[in-house]
């Protein structure tokens, strides 16, 4: 280790399925983001670590910034907005292919109030002819100075060399923060709930809304190091809960199958996973609730 290590906290912020988590995964190696076709997957903030023999860079993946419809909403934003004020660095992600919408001047505006270096990264540059890159480009520097523009391609991994590169040029003296080893400092509980609540969304494709809460009830490790793991998917509507289980349980055994896999993977150990799913009305609304599910505020 060179006399000099460097650390800082990047936080990611961008619209809904923009490649956050994908960019993440790339970056960290392992599934501990969470990835979805669909929004909102990500609704804590997970923390990834990448450590190097001269630097420690701290992930922040928030939750995506926009417009608060409801309680939980109006969470994730003061979330995501404190999370801006307390990083070194902010990666502004954009998909390349979608372009500028309103989702992203709401994202802008809020970043005009950060003084933070702000880089914007232009990703799925695979999707797009470099033509639309450079007039994407223009676009978003009209809208407000940033530190540097750097396309990549999260899934492909373009690129992704060179923005850690310019990351790691940015971070200042500091501690390691984490072991080399650590890459989240969330809770196991959370990642297993995000697994499990992921499956559910995935299974259940359109049907079940993003409403749904999956809560953590026991953790018990086993004399031969197996864990049995009891969790509840919480959800608003008893159409909901049908639907979830399935004919005769099917798409509930479907979902604890899948589950338990990522699971074991990210343990390491042989897991006993039990569902139960609970109709509880309106929970979203409910700050009380919010807390019951490991919401801080
Ligand atoms: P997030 O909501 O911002 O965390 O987005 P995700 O990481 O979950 O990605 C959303 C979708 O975009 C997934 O289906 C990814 O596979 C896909 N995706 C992410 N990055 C890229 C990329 O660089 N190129 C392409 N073609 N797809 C990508
Ligand atoms: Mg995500
Ligand atoms: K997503």
């Amino acid at each position: 280790m060179s006399d000099t290590f460097k650390s800082g906290f990047t936080a990611i912020v961008g619209r809904p399925n923009v490649g956050k988590s994908t960019f993440m995964n790339r970056v960290i190696g392992e599934k501990i983001a969470i990835m979805s076709d669909k929004a909102q997957t990500t609704r804590n903030r997970i923390q990834g670590v990448y450590t190097d023999e001269d630097s420690q860079i701290v992930f922040i993946d928030t939750p995506g910034i926009h417009k608060p419809k409801h309680k939980l909403g109006n969470y994730m934003v003061n979330t995501a907005e404190q999370t801006l004020n307390e990083v070194d660095i902010i990666l502004f992600m954009i998909n390349a292919e979608e372009g500028y919408g309103r989702g992203d001047q709401f994202i802008v505006d809020r970043l005009k109030n950060v003084d933070r270096p702000v880089y914007l990264i232009i990703n799925k540059i695979d999707r797009v002819h470099p033509d639309k890159l450079i007039t994407l480009i223009e676009q978003y520097r009209e809208l407000m100075e940033f530190t540097e523009i750097v396309p990549i391609s999260a899934l492909e991994g373009n690129n992704v060399d060179h923005l850690l590169t310019v990351i790691k040029g940015h971070l200042e003296e500091g501690p390691q923060y984490y072991p080399e080893d650590q890459i989240t400092d969330h809770p196991e509980r959370f990642v297993i709930s995000e697994f499990i609540r992921e499956k559910v969304l995935h299974l259940t494709r359109e049907e079940i809304p993003h409403s749904i809460a999956v809560k953590i009830e026991e953790i018990d490790e086993e004399e031969n190091g197996s864990l049995h793991i009891q969790a509840i998917i919480v959800v608003e509507r008893k159409s909901q809960k049908g639907i979830i289980i399935g004919k005769q349980g099917s798409m509930l055994k479907e979902v604890g199958t899948r589950a338990r896999k990522d699971i074991e993977a990210l343990l390491g150990s042989k897991v006993f996973l039990e569902l139960w799913v609970k109709v509880q009305k309106d929970w979203r609304n409910r700050s009380i609730d919010l807390n019951d599910f490991g919401y801080r505020e």
